[in-house]
């Protein structure tokens, strides 16, 4: 169907991206993870260290109403990163100044929040839910990345391994519908992560949010023997394999949004309608 000017605000634009992944979700077999009964989806937001994930989630809280009354916007749990227990511990920062000896207590606690948020949120009733990151990201890049680094030894990766599929296996509720992964270059994400000066982020280098990149990319964009756009990590070593959940890549689809470019919605139709082009993609 061909739009006419007035139609591409950014609800509609969303509304047709999202619709993509309801259908790919629909060509799917999803019944051994999802409880047939819910008609509620959830999609959960992916996307490098500064490429805008809250700021597009933001955008979606402030959008019409119509909007507000069928998502729920589930953001990453990053405050409680920041102040853990009575006494204000920083996990995050403490993570950053000290990687080697930190990188596990904190991808632990982040698995941690992040199952106590997605309980918190289940009982909701808007019928889609976007959620800010997922454990699959958890694992698949930044523990990665962690790990690569250095900074989790060979027991502590076992360690993760060892209860991170089991776990995640008995809550179906972490299992998305689909994802939607914000991409940009890791040179744009440094650019916005350097304007928004996160205290904690001082010490990210360029180099990381490449290897945070790669890793991205690896494991959302769509396959190379073509395929509909799901989530793959056929480049993944095997010990990667063996940590996820039975078929989650084969299984769960994934929308691509190229964020290289700021979009002012407000002012820019051509921004928009490229901004649809990519999403009707
Ligand atoms: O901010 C999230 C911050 O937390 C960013 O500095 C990366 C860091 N970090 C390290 N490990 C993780 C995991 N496992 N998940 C999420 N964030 C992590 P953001 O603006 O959301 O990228």
């Amino acid at each position: 169907k061909t739009k006419t000017k007035s139609e591409f605000n950014f609800h509609n634009v969303l509304m047709y991206g999202l619709s993509n992944i309801v259908d790919c979700y629909e060509n799917c077999t999803l019944s051994f993870v999802k409880d047939s009964n819910s008609e509620r989806l959830t999609f959960c937001v992916e996307g490098n260290i500064g490429v805008g994930k809250t700021t597009f989630l933001q955008r979606i809280a402030n959008e019409t109403i119509e909007l507000r009354d069928l998502v729920e916007i589930v953001p990453e749990p990053i405050a409680k990163w920041q102040d853990v227990g009575p006494e204000h511990f920083n996990i995050l920062d403490a993570f950053y100044a000290e990687p080697q000896r930190y990188a596990y207590t904190f991808q632990n606690y982040v698995f941690v929040t992040r199952v106590m948020q997605e309980k918190e949120s289940a009982g909701g009733i808007k019928p889609l839910r976007l959620m800010e990151r997922s454990v699959f990201s958890d694992r698949m890049v930044f523990v990665r990345a962690v790990h690569e680094a250095k900074w989790m030894n060979e027991m502590e990766i076992s360690i993760y391994d060892s209860w991170f599929d089991p776990v995640v296996s008995s809550l179906p509720g972490l299992i998305p519908d689909g994802f939607i992964y914000l991409r940009a270059s890791p040179d744009t994400c440094h650019k916005r992560m350097m304007v928004r000066k996160r205290s904690e982020e001082g010490g990210v280098t360029l180099d990381f949010l490449q290897g945070l990149h790669e890793k991205h990319d690896s494991c959302l964009l769509p396959s190379k023997g073509g395929g509909s756009g799901v989530l793959s990590v056929s480049q993944l070593p095997v010990h990667m394999e063996r940590s996820l959940p039975v078929d989650i890549r084969e299984q769960v689809p994934a929308l691509v949004l190229d964020c290289e470019h700021d979009i002012d919605f407000n002012k820019d139709i051509e921004a928009k309608r490229q901004y649809a082009r990519q999403v009707a993609k």
